[in-house]
């Protein structure tokens, strides 16, 4: 074969290559890829120092897919966290729920709890995982005495948002915070700032009366413009 009929076969291999390799800049194919029928999800939630969750809220993750949760402990209370999502659909559980009704909820079996995952100290992380189930959305809790009631809940939306008529619990640092006041602390430093601030404004009255002299009796005769100071208490006549 000569020179000619290899160049020949190299260009058509080369040609042949680039047939066949995928566009470089073309956008890849998503096909009928969207957030509903992702198979796998991930999910991550941290556990804060106010009785709290942060995200409180999860909108739209996938129906029937696997979630991959990571929840951390970012608070320092001792007794530790669940995160821990009732089985029961469309509901919000009211918190003035015992922690007898909330254990019912989350360790019955009716019906299950869709996921449960604990942490137990500050800097805690667990990582597990759950099939989610056909749209619908849930209420997620903790189940460490009292920490329901203090207000650690929140909800979780799979194939679809969340409905906008959920209540979520007013706390205080909500977002990470480990600073956390009980209505009774937040009074009692309402009460002080109140007594500080009181207790400067009748210093300061005290303080600015005690050096401002007497007012100054003004003169009514005109001589005493003229370099004679007036002396108070004397009358015009004593000259
Ligand atoms: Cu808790």
């Amino acid at each position: 074969m000569g020179a000619r009929s290899w160049v020949v076969i190299a260009v058509v291999v080369l040609l042949a290559g680039c047939a066949l390799m995928p566009p470089i800049d073309a956008a890849p194919i998503r096909g009928t890829e969207t957030n509903h029928v992702a198979t796998t999800d991930y999910l991550y939630v941290a556990a804060t120092g106010d009785y709290g969750y942060t995200p409180d809220t999860f909108n739209d993750l996938p129906a029937h897919a696997t979630i991959n949760v990571t929840f951390v402990d970012n608070s320092t209370m001792t007794d530790g966290h669940t995160f821990t999502i009732l089985g029961v659909e469309g509901v919000q559980i009211p918190n003035t729920d015992t922690q007898t009704q909330i254990n019912a909820l989350a360790f019955g079996n009716n019906p299950r709890a869709l996921f449960n995952l604990n942490v137990s100290s500050y800097g805690d992380r667990n990582v597990s995982q759950f099939q989610s189930p056909g749209p619908g959305w849930y209420e997620f809790v903790c189940t460490v005495s009292s920490h329901f009631q203090e207000g650690m809940y929140g909800f979780i939306a799979f194939g679809m948002d969340l409905p906008s008529n959920l209540t979520l619990p007013d706390r205080v640092g909500i977002g990470g915070s480990t600073l956390s006041f009980s209505p009774v602390d937040a009074a009692a430093i309402a009460a002080l700032v109140l007594v500080f601030v009181l207790g400067y404004v009748v210093w300061q009255r005290r303080r600015a009366s005690s050096r401002m002299p007497p007012a100054p009796v003004r003169p009514s005769k005109p001589a005493a413009a003229e370099g004679h100071p007036p002396e108070v208490g004397r009358t015009q006549g004593g000259r």
